[in-house]
């Protein structure tokens, strides 16, 4: 066979792909069941993983494309260490912030270390050190590198890993302004990497978190398994992780008069729905009430329309809270005297904070729970029979709700894997390390930060999530290990083989990557394997198509299979492929 000098022989009986048709027992998701399977990664470790040749290239892929749009965008890449000292830790105030999840050791000297679990804190050390006049910014660097956290439960494959490389992005400027503008360029370049890779995406409004800063985006890919619902607005661009979307505010107008506060017996009904029913009227005609704890024992009531969820988080950054738990029977008695099912704002027994939805504001002559075992108030009416501390938006959204943004659209929901994610960090850890710069006028200020991060294990499982069928993975062309397959049906033939190589060499050296099945199988295995590993191309040369000057050209994600004249295959291949990874200018 003739061997290019210049180029890799990707040979499947050299090459190591150790596939396995058993599904693994332990993993959960399909991403993990078929990287797996494919043998793209291997278990080292809970959450630990060996990334075998093949899932090796995907990675690579996607970490090209990153790095070709983090350069367009003028970051500029470095790397920084895996290994970080304690003290920058300390200074920034998150050594004793986090718990176990921060991977801790000793050196020989006993001085502390950590795994780095992200890289705020070495960066601005960095800049800090090195940047000191208004001329130098703005900057953005960048890196492809291996964190660690140690979480709890490690699960989902590359998904949600304790070591996993992230590319991480952190931007320095003068002012809050630009940083916003450093903050656009990221959005954009993250918006140009996912589209890039062919994948069904959405850039969401996000919580920011414990990381702290002023506003942030998650791009999520949208797949059934994904652990994040997120709505986006069918009319206008608005999207956000149901975490933080907002609910529209709908005003109604009262169309009757208040009617008397009334006491009924409810017995055993305890649910929005059994009351409801009960009392027939409906769950939009009832208020619920629920009390919750803060870590230090602080006591609210949370007001909702009866057929409303409840936003643990909304309510939770309201208060300023820094955890937010549902309070324990004993705690609930304390505050309203009664037993859960019948809570209420009326006549509770301890003051507390009564934060109520914005919906509640225009509710009037509805049920109520009247603190006290199996009794209900009906035709209660906030202002008149009880006072809320604060109205506030306090909900889930859901499904069919109106835009808060747009007066046409109607919020649809979806749901998402989070593969990046965008941040304005403001002063937070610039201030914390005193990282600053002297402006024109000679003065000292403090740098404006943001952060950004894209998972790139996590990517390429949830590109998998997103597409494979009952065979396997469907890779789309640009993070596809190889982007075509020729498979020679029968290895014995002559004739065959020697067409099969002639056209794996003119695809090498018309630049497309391709993987020459060659192994001494049969077609149904060599099939089957080309399925699982996703490859997007598979060229079939076998002696019936050749007496025609034909070969099988199949397509995998959508199985098209196409005669096409060997003459002419390799320009069709080379011409698919331009397209599929062809960036907008
Ligand atoms: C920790 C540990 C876990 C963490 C963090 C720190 C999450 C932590 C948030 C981020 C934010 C950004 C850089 C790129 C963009 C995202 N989990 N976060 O800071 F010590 Cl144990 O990492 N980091």
């Amino acid at each position: 066979m003739k061997v290019p000098v210049w180029g890799c022989v990707m040979l499947y009986s050299r090459y190591f792909i150790p596939t396995t048709k058993e599904t693994p027992s332990d993993a959960e998701v399909v991403s993990h069941q078929l990287m797996l399977r494919a043998g793209m990664i291997r278990k080292l470790a809970s959450g630990i993983y060996n990334y075998l040749p093949l899932g090796l290239r995907s990675i690579r892929k996607f970490e090209n494309i990153v790095r070709e749009e983090m350069n367009r965008a003028g970051a500029i890449e470095m790397l920084m260490p895996s290994v970080q000292p304690a003290e920058l830790w300390q200074e920034s105030g998150r050594w004793s912030f986090y718990g176990k999840e921060l991977l801790r050791f000793k050196d020989r000297k006993d001085a502390e270390f950590c795994m780095g679990p992200t890289h705020e804190e070495v960066i601005t050390d960095m800049v800090r050190r090195e940047i000191k006049s208004y001329r130098q910014m703005p900057l953005n660097f960048y890196q492809v590198q291996t964190k660690f956290r140690d979480e709890i439960r490690p699960r989902f494959g590359l998904m949600r890993g304790r070591e996993f490389i992230m590319k991480d992005a952190y931007s320095f400027d003068v002012d809050s302004s630009a940083a916003d503008l450093s903050y656009e360029k990221m959005f954009n370049a993250y918006m140009r990497i996912f589209e890039r890779c062919g994948l069904n995406f959405r850039a969401v409004e996000a919580d920011t978190g414990s990381i702290g800063g002023s506003s942030s985006h998650e791009f999520m890919v949208l797949a059934d398994s994904g652990e994040d619902a997120i709505v986006s607005c069918d009319a206008c661009r608005y999207a956000a992780n149901i975490e933080k979307a907002e609910s529209p505010l709908f005003t109604r107008t009262r169309d009757e008069e208040l009617k008397p506060l009334q006491k009924v017996s409810t017995p055993d009904k305890k649910t929005i729905n059994e009351v409801a029913e009960f009392l027939g009227v409906a769950p939009e005609e009832t208020i619920k009430s629920m009390v919750y704890a803060s870590d230090n024992g602080d006591l609210v009531m949370a007001l909702l329309r009866g057929d409303h969820e409840l936003n643990e988080l909304k309510l939770k950054n309201h208060l300023g809270w820094d955890e937010i738990l549902m309070a324990s029977e004993e705690q609930i008695f304390a505050c309203t005297g009664s037993p859960v099912g019948y809570l209420g704002p009326i006549g509770l027994t301890k003051e507390i904070p009564v934060i109520a939805d914005r919906v509640v504001q225009n509710m009037f002559n509805v049920v109520l729970g009247a603190n006290e075992k199996d009794q209900h108030y009906t035709n209660g009416s906030p202002g008149r029979d009880f006072e809320v501390t604060c109205f506030a938006d306090i909900r889930t959204v859901e499904a069919g709700d109106a835009c808060p943004r747009c007066d046409s659209g109607k919020l649809e929901m979806w749901r998402g894997i989070e593969v990046g994610h965008v941040f304005k960090l403001g002063t937070k850890y610039s201030k914390a390390l005193n990282a600053t710069y002297l402006d024109t006028n000679g003065k000292e200020q403090i740098i404006f930060m943001g952060c950004y991060g894209i998972g790139i294990g996590r990517t390429v499982a949830a590109a998998i999530e997103q597409n494979h069928d009952e065979n396997g993975i469907i890779f789309p062309i640009p993070i596809a290990p190889f982007h075509c397959s020729v498979v020679a049906v029968n290895t014995k033939d002559a004739t065959v083989m020697a067409a099969a190589e002639d056209i794996y060499h003119a695809l090498e050296r018309a630049g497309v990557e391709v993987l020459f099945d060659d192994r001494d199988e049969r077609p149904g295995v060599k099939f089957k394997d080309n399925d699982l590993i996703g490859i997007p191309i598979r060229i079939v040369v076998g002696s019936k198509g050749l007496a025609e000057g034909n070969v099988e050209v199949k397509i995998r994600s959508t199985g098209e299979v196409l005669a096409l004249p060997l003459a002419g295959v390799v320009t069709s291949i080379g011409q698919m492929i331009d397209a599929a990874l062809a960036a907008k200018e």
